[in-house]
């Protein structure tokens, strides 16, 4: 199958009158300066698609249900935290295969084309392992074969409630494992994935609360390559609570004491001082950013200006899933503290641009997968924004794709159309399906 475009962005930059090939699911070639053939599909803007490098697939369903200050004292993440806990006691894997095939379904259409899924909802509601210890990264894996997005399943170790080994809380009796248990764990989510194209397996300590030094220690020992995301520093308490420990901040912990480097994700760093963003440039590990979850728990701004490193972004709590908004506040975010403009524009590029590429690179580095890219050879995961007819080229599509208006319109996975005009090709019985298991939870 043929693809052409009016303009697409491809690795050397911009460029007109674009042929696509795609075959077995890559890309075949790529020529430009020509024209369409009958038979090809003409489309107007093509991009690579964009990996989303940090999900809670399941936290979908709890989307704009605690946005009402709850109880008594103050509303912030920790209270959040208990909302997301009472989601976490009611779900079976057939609901987190309906509410990940929604999130999927949401993430592709809007230009997304990878996924990594932070995984750590692993036993039955009583806390026992199912008799197949990874019935609930299969339902995921599932969903992401459902939809066509492809997968970095990062299974989560998590054994304490916090630093110092604390004992795990009753609420979190449905994401503990030792290293045992864990190693089994992940043969099961090596297992799942086998069907999938293009799938990857990481690992994922949950946090320094959640593992300690010797777990860390023996989990990277476990996982000899693929990818390493662990959530640091995104609550203020987390940082007081890690010096109180150890006399060091999260990041400078981390750093300090495990070798990070371009394997590992950071997801958040949200509370870091100057000497740790230098300490994560150095290391080359990317910095996960989820800002539209980090805005909506109250988390604090991670300092992006003055960091020169890696970065991707995530839809974390997936409390609304958007590609282009996640850029577009990470940006505002700096601009509102900064009283500045275009702050994170760099090399003469536009802002939009900048954040694009940055976020393409960091993303795909963090989920262990090639940076997506029109090119012959790559994997045919390719986004085509519609043409709004106002006549923007080059940079300035990608700017009014992020801060104005723009609408996607097709997107291709490993070469398979899986959105056509905007919506999803399966997304009347995906919604579907996702409305009765939500109102059945809410009943
Ligand atoms: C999570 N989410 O694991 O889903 C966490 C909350 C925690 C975010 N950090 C739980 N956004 O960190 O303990
Ligand atoms: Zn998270």
């Amino acid at each position: 199958m043929t693809l052409w475009f009016e303009t697409a962005l491809l690795p050397g930059g911009w460029a007109r009158r674009v042929r696509v090939t795609l075959a077995g699911g890559r890309i075949a070639g790529v020529e430009s300066g020509v024209a369409a053939e009958p038979g090809d599909e003409r489309h107007a803007v093509g991009l690579p698609g964009l990996p989303d490098l940090h999900s809670h697939a399941f936290q979908r369903a709890m989307a704009g249900l605690a946005e009402r200050p709850g109880g008594v004292g103050r509303d912030d993440f920790w209270s959040w935290r208990e909302t997301m806990y009472g989601l976490v006691g009611r779900l079976t894997p057939e609901d987190v295969a309906v509410i990940a095939a929604q999130a999927f379904m949401e993430m592709l259409e809007t230009g997304f084309t990878r996924v990594g899924e932070f995984h750590y909802l692993h036993h039955d509601r009583d806390g026992r392992p199912y008799a197949e210890p990874a019935r609930m990264a299969a339902a995921v894996a599932a969903a992401a074969a459902e939809t066509g997005i492809a997968l970095t399943l990062l299974p989560v170790f998590y054994a304490h409630s916090g630093f110092g080994g604390a004992a795990p809380h009753e609420g979190q009796r449905r994401f503990i494992n030792d290293l045992d248990s864990f190693a089994r764990l992940r043969d099961g989510c090596a297992e799942a994935l086998r069907p999938l194209d293009g799938a990857v397996l990481g690992i994922a300590p949950h946090s320094l609360r959640a593992a300690t030094p010797e777990e860390l220690s023996a989990l990277l020992a476990m996982a000899a390559e693929g990818p390493v995301h662990i959530h640091i520093a995104e609550q203020v308490p987390e940082v007081e609570a890690c010096l109180a420990w150890s006399g060091e901040r999260p990041v400078e912990w981390l750093l300090g004491h495990v070798p990070v480097d371009e394997r590992w994700c950071l997801v958040h760093a949200t509370h870091v001082e100057s000497a740790e963003m230098a300490g994560i440039e150095a290391s080359g590990a990317v910095v996960g950013l989820c800002p539209i979850t980090e805005a909506n728990l109250g988390d604090g701004l991670f300092p992006a200006a003055g960091f020169g490193g890696r970065f991707g972004i995530g839809s974390d709590s997936n409390v609304r899933i958007d590609a282009a908004e996640e850029l577009r506040l990470l940006e505002y975010g700096q601009r509102l503290v900064r009283r500045q403009r275009n702050v994170l524009a760099r090399d003469g590029a536009s802002t939009g641009r900048t954040l694009f590429d940055r976020a393409l690179a960091g993303g795909a580095q963090a989920l262990g997968a090639e940076v997506p890219a029109l090119t012959e050879g790559a994997p045919a995961d390719i986004v085509a924004l519609a043409d709004d007819g106002e006549g923007a080229s080059g940079d300035a599509l990608l700017d009014r794709w992020i801060f104005a208006q723009g609408r996607i319109d097709s997107v291709w996975r490993a070469g398979r159309q899986v959105v056509c005009e905007g919506r999803h090709v399966a997304r009347d019985l995906i919604a579907r399906r996702y409305r009765e298991t939500l109102r059945r939870l809410a009943g």
